[in-house]
């Protein structure tokens, strides 16, 4: 079952009116009316006006909001300075053309389980905090997580203030433009010497839950990942006059490059994309100069990772080679394999199994997210809600309305004996 091109399928009258009510209010933001994906990149008018929507649904729910210094936003409901804080939340942006529910899902359910929780009736007895988390995707300055890097040390102010768009315009430049200070970023030990745990909901990326028949999933570990960029250098030419024999053609070289890793992925059981490529000149009838492709490349384990981005860097260079190509490969960001803290991982299993009579499953993911980031420097773990088709980083993305509220009664469920026992 798809949702319906364009409207995001979203869950209908059956999930809470307050659940309903936020989705409708946030599907129209930086969508593109033809593909029906959404355009949400950091430091965007779209990002601005997602922040604002933020803000409105915290304010409307009486939670203190914040922006640290690295542009997350913060919805609190205590102090924060009492310490050992359930935090719960996920991101707003999108790649490009991305799916309803990837970040979003999570943010609306955190404040619908919060609906929920008043509903019981519960009272607090630790601080609890829905979380924004700024530029998850990385869509525009090619990083992932961003926010959560900036926030845990694992990004520098110096590498962040190196970072540049498709335009040139650096992420320093494009903070400031949206009003806010990019002298400030940096590490947050403090903040995060006062969450306890944090939870994140996500839409799952694949289909492990549609296959179990389990509308909820707990995360056991994120796949080791990252990113590189290679640069294929040739020789501009006339694409008319020139003879075969005589051209040193990029595009080639890069063409051969994709299939191998196509090829080196399959070897390993890993997963391997270039899914994004700029061409210079980008002339229909000039032989490239420069063809730069970037590789995104997962494995179950690292030693499966390294044997893939071995051996596509080392069919590259051959291919290189013979074709007189100069060939530059530069690592531009990589996340470790994310085992999910036993502890908080087995209490969710526990709480839900308690709650619901059945028992979760647990899954691993090859997708990035904020709470593998964090999970080095404090207790993190995943819930994952059922995607029926598994499509994800899509206009097609989509996940049901009685998953999505099962979703939500999970992570009320999770919130209450976290912070309400
Ligand atoms: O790329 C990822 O895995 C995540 O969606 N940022
Ligand atoms: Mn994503
Ligand atoms: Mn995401
Ligand atoms: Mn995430």
């Amino acid at each position: 079952p798809r949702g319906p091109r364009g409207a995001p399928a979203g869950p209908g009258p059956a999930a809470s009116p307050t659940f309903h009510a936020m989705w409708r209010s946030l599907a129209g933001i930086g969508r593109d009316a033809g593909s029906g994906g959404y355009r949400r990149y950091a430091w965007t008018a779209a990002d601005a006006d997602c922040r604002l929507w933020f803000r409105m649904q915290a304010e409307a729910r009486r939670l203190d909001v914040e922006t640290d210094r690295n542009g997350n936003q913060w919805a609190w409901l205590g102090d924060p300075a009492a310490g050992d804080a359930v935090v719960t939340g996920s991101h707003l942006d999108s790649v490009p053309d991305g799916g309803a529910f990837d970040g979003p899902l999570g943010v609306v359910s955190s404040f619908a389980a919060l609906d929920e929780l008043r509903r019981r009736g519960v009272s607090f007895k630790r601080p609890l905090a829905i979380v924004n988390f700024g530029d998850e995707e990385g869509a525009r300055f090619g990083l992932a997580c961003v926010g959560s890097r900036l926030t845990s040390g694992q990004l520098t102010k110096e590498k962040a203030f190196a970072l540049r768009d498709a335009d040139g315009i650096s992420l320093p430049r494009a903070m400031e433009a949206a009003g806010y200070d990019p002298e400030a970023i940096g590490a947050d030990p403090e903040r995060l010497a006062r969450i306890g745990a944090f939870v994140e909901l996500h839409v799952e990326q694949g289909r492990a839950l549609d296959l179990s028949g389990d509308a909820v999933g707990i995360a056991s570990a994120i796949w080791p990942h990252g990113r590189w960029r290679y640069d294929f250098a040739g020789e501009a030419n006339h694409a008319g006059t020139t003879r075969l024999v005589d051209r040193r053609d990029p595009m080639l070289t890069y063409a051969e490059t994709v299939l191998a890793a196509r090829r080196e992925a399959e070897l390993a059981g890993a997963v391997a994309t270039f899914g994004k490529i700029s061409v210079e000149p980008n002339g229909v009838n000039a032989i490239p100069s420069l063809v730069r492709g970037w590789l995104d490349a997962r494995a179950a384990d690292q030693g499966s990772l390294d044997a893939v981005i071995a051996g596509v860097e080392a069919a590259a260079r051959e291919h290189a080679e013979r074709a007189g190509i100069d060939l530059t490969v530069v690592r531009e960001s990589f996340t470790p394999v994310v085992d999910f803290s036993h502890a908080l991982r087995d209490e969710l299993s526990r709480i839900l199994a308690d709650r619901t009579g059945t028992k979760v499953p647990v899954l691993g993911t090859g997708a990035g997210h904020d709470a593998g980031i964090l999970s080095g420097a404090i207790p993190t773990a995943m819930l994952f809600v059922r995607n029926p088709t598994g499509v994800s980083h899509s206009p097609a993305e989509f996940a049901a309305e009685d998953d999505c509220v099962a979703g939500v009664h999970a992570l009320a469920d999770v919130l209450e004996d976290l912070a309400c026992r």
